[in-house]
């Protein structure tokens, strides 16, 4: 993984194999690699560590659950060297208070708002104030749409030095270009790349077009 690159790749491949395949082709060009739910029920747990030999591997559980439980699942993903892990922000500070004293080293990002035309409903409308709850304890990341320029410029506004990584690139719309330029640190991609001819090309393009806008 390079320092270089503002890309994280979502691997949301269900098959392991290929899911390791497409982490060694990619991992001097990214920033990191994003895991889910359908990568980790196929190939459990250990798929963490055996994806950390090409580097960083962000868990993206969208932990939301009752502080103990919360804690019990951070720690298992600690132990199998992950090196960041996502929570709701939504369930509260203490449950999401869990995660950041369970999480050791690990990067937590608190999702304050999502990508998806239902977060208008819920999440979206209350973003603000799941951000400031994020900061007050202690979380270093959020997750923000990158499909929505207006939000991420309000989150970038209101939160400081948090570092804010952005998914709903491609696919869902969003410019990588775009969201860098108003705020985020890190876009999240996933289908525009596992899902391309060449993946290792559609990153470069991204990288290309994210450093031009870079100073
Ligand atoms: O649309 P894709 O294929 O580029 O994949 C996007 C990835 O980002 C996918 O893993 C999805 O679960 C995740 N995501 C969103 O698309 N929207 C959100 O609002 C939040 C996430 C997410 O990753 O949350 C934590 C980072």
């Amino acid at each position: 993984m390079t320092e270089n690159s503002r890309l994280i790749v979502a691997i949301d491949l269900t098959d392991p194999e290929r899911s390791l395949e497409l982490a060694e082709e990619l991992h001097g060009e990214i920033f990191a690699i994003k895991i889910n739910w359908p990568l980790l029920m196929v190939a459990g747990v250990k798929i963490i560590r055996e994806l950390s030999r090409y580097g960083k591997v962000i868990c993206d559980l969208k932990i939301a659950d009752i502080p103990n439980t919360n804690h019990l699942i951070t720690e298992n993903v600690r132990e199998n060297n992950g090196w960041g892990i996502i929570a709701h922000a939504f369930t509260g500070s203490d449950s999401l208070k869990a995660v950041v004293d369970s999480a050791g080293n690990m990067k937590v990002f608190a999702v304050v708002s999502m990508s998806h035309p239902g977060s208008d409903q819920f999440i979206n409308p209350v973003s603000l104030d799941l951000l400031r709850m994020a900061v007050s304890v202690g979380a270093g990341g959020v997750i923000a749409p990158g499909n929505d320029i207006e939000m991420i410029k309000r989150i970038r506004k209101n939160g400081g030095e948090l570092t804010i990584a952005s998914p709903g690139i491609g696919v869902q719309g969003g410019n990588p270009a775009d969201a860098i330029l108003n705020g985020s640190d890190y876009i999240i991609a996933g289908r525009s790349i596992y899902d391309s001819e060449n993946p290792l090309e559609e990153v470069r393009k991204i990288n290309r077009s994210v450093n031009s806008v870079l100073p």
